[in-house]
């Protein structure tokens, strides 16, 4: 699905504003034949639940009602009119002038709807009735109850994750026009052999058309590469490649002339190689090494709702101690976050919300732990996930891998048969035919997983000296170094990249102890795993967590939200930063065990 953008034959109308909402409550049930009753006033993009003050409303579970009205100039009623939401969280339907739509479900991919027969000339009212239930068919999955209270029934979730259940109208909603012949969408894939690069563009078109062109130019604005057809062929004599924090990207300029018309859209493309080879992991034919975060897209007040000036510091921030990547954990960040990332050289490793696919998560049980794979349903919005995940970042240079999912049970009985089509399907999707991966738990371990044949990478999330040895960093280190000569002894050939570890900490405590929630733990903690690290040559790359501190649901175990971040909420550092910084400035992109 492309990205909308204005071009030559394309506008974009942004909807983005103060909406109405209301909360859907027995006895306050919403029909979208009628304009909302007045309601709250709700900035889109952003989550509702910070912008509103009353406990009640921020945690409410159920339907939630948008609303807006617009008009389009009548200079562009003879286009073809497309209404686009960034995405909706959890699941939408979409009325117009009180007709549905539209429906999508999943939280964090795009969806669109053409609406040119169905707009009108004057003022349309826009509603958008948004549900934030999760239950074990969605993904992210929750345990789903109801409770009667005071002769009402209220709706509850109880997530199976550790970040807090932020919903709304998460990203733009954006109204754009085309020709009637379109271009649908544009995949590139390419070869680089030498200082020559082939690019394939294949073009996806409705409508009749006469002609296809594709064009290539440089970051100068120079025409380096032209091709024609559907699934045009080009060459780039002397590529420049796009490189880890050395981004360098081509515009693919694809134009569709049809006998009335012509549909023109530029594509920002980098060229780099991917592959994994051995124990090692390769961008550009070299031996690459993961410095940097597991993050969340959760900033004050906006929630999980897109937020500009946070993502550029974000990076900026990252940039400046040294890290080369982030993983989308635990859902696919915004477009606009991956257009910024490819556009600063930035590593990424692409996640679905598939998270804590894990019956035992969140549930008390007598006696035995129930089997994941026979309680979750999960299949059908993983695989929908997963089509609209790869079909909206396959062109993204800054992605290098796919996370089919985040700590799901893979030492239960079915986990192989679960993940087994769902690895397949991924690789079947992408044309450029990236490393796929699984994010392993603490229960994942050697002689106890089932799935770390059918990965490309093994990505481990550990948490010794933290939930396991509590504050006993020596008794943490023996458990790490000894969980990985076993997997060294298994001899896999395959590379290993630890996604997550980190301790809470809450800035400004300090101790001279080693006492939990202190900067000072928090930096021995750290110090202790990069010893271990740096003894195993197949460990190609570490990512902390967290970036910054973020918002959970409330419990004993979290003080105001996770705070296991480098930086606190306000991106304000940590002592842990300028340790970090130290160490990642120290380490190159590339070649990292050869040079130690
Ligand atoms: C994990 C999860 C992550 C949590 C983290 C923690 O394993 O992947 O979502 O936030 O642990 O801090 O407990």
């Amino acid at each position: 699905m492309l990205y909308p953008i204005n071009t030559e034959s394309r506008a974009v109308i942004d909807l983005s504003g103060i909406w109405t909402l209301q909360l859907e409550k027995e006895g306050n049930d919403c029909n979208p034949r009628n304009p909302l009753k007045k309601g709250y006033s709700v900035a889109v993009p952003g989550s509702f639940n910070d912008q509103l003050v009353e406990q009640d409303v921020r945690t409410h579970i159920g339907n939630i009602w948008y609303e807006t009205t617009f008009s389009i100039p009548h200079y562009l009623k003879d286009n073809r009119l497309v209404l686009r939401f960034g995405s909706v969280t959890h699941s939408a339907q979409v009325y117009l002038n009180g007709e549905l739509i539209t429906e999508h479900k999943g939280g964090f991919t795009p969806f669109e709807v053409e609406v040119s027969s169905t707009i009108k000339p004057g003022e349309n009212r826009l509603t958008v009735c948004v549900s934030n239930i999760i239950d074990y068919t969605t993904l992210p999955v929750g345990v789903y109850s109801e409770e009667v209270v005071d002769g009402k029934t209220v709706k509850k979730v109880s997530e199976n994750f550790d970040f807090f259940n932020y919903a709304g109208i998460h990203r733009p909603v954006k109204l754009y026009t085309t020709p009637k012949t379109f271009i649908e969408d544009v995949a590139v894939a390419y070869e680089v052999s030498g200082e020559q690069a082939q690019v394939s563009v294949q073009t996806f078109i409705q409508g009749e058309y006469d002609n296809v062109r594709v064009t290539l130019f440089n970051e100068d604005n120079e025409r380096v590469a032209t091709g024609e057809g559907k699934e045009a062929e080009l060459t780039i004599e002397a590529v420049r490649q796009w490189e880890p924090l050395d981004s360098y990207l081509y515009t693919v300029k694809v134009e569709v002339t049809a006998p009335n018309d012509t549909d023109i859209y530029h594509l920002p493309v980098g060229i780099r190689t991917v592959e994994v080879k051995g124990s090692q992991f390769l961008i550009n034919n070299k031996p690459f090494y993961f410095k940097g975060f597991g993050k969340h897209e959760d900033t004050y007040l906006h929630g999980r709702g897109l937020n500009e000036p946070s993502n550029v510091l974000d990076l900026n921030l990252m940039k400046q101690m040294g890290a080369n990547s982030f993983r989308t954990s635990h859902y696919p960040y915004s477009e606009e976050m991956m257009r910024l990332a490819d556009r600063e050289g930035f590593v990424v490793i692409d996640e679905t919300p598939a998270v804590s696919l894990y019956a035992g998560f969140n549930v008390q049980f007598d006696g035995e732990e129930p089997n994941t794979w026979d309680e979750m349903q999960t299949k059908e919005a993983h695989e929908l996930v997963l089509k609209e995940m790869v079909e909206r970042d396959k062109n993204h240079a800054c992605v290098v891998m796919w996370s089919v999912a985040n700590e799901p049970a893979t030492h239960h009985e079915g986990a192989r048969e679960y993940f087994e089509p769902l690895i397949e399907l991924t690789r079947s999707l992408d044309p450029q035919n990236r490393p796929v991966t699984i994010v392993y738990n603490m229960e994942a371990l050697p002689g106890q997983e089932l799935t770390h044949d059918l990965v490309d990478v093994i990505c481990l999330n550990r948490y010794y000296s933290w939930y396991l040895q509590t504050a006993d960093l020596k008794a943490g280190e023996k458990a790490l170094r000894d969980e990985l000569k076993e997997w060294e002894q298994k001899d896999l050939n395959k590379p290993f990249l630890f996604t997550e570890y980190g301790a809470d900490t809450v800035s400004g405590l300090h101790s001279v102890q080693d006492i939990p929630f202190t900067e000072e733990f928090q930096v021995h903690y750290y110090e202790m795993y990069h010893k271990v690290f740096d003894e195993f040559p197949f460990i190609v790359g570490e990512q902390v967590w967290n970036f910054a501190d973020f918002e959970t649901k409330v419990g004993t175990g979290r003080v105001q939200g996770n705070k296991k971040g480098i930086f606190n909420r306000a991106r304000e550092p940590k002592m842990i930063a300028y340790f970090l910084k130290q160490r990642w400035l120290n380490i190159p992109e590339f070649d990292y065990h050869l040079k130690k």
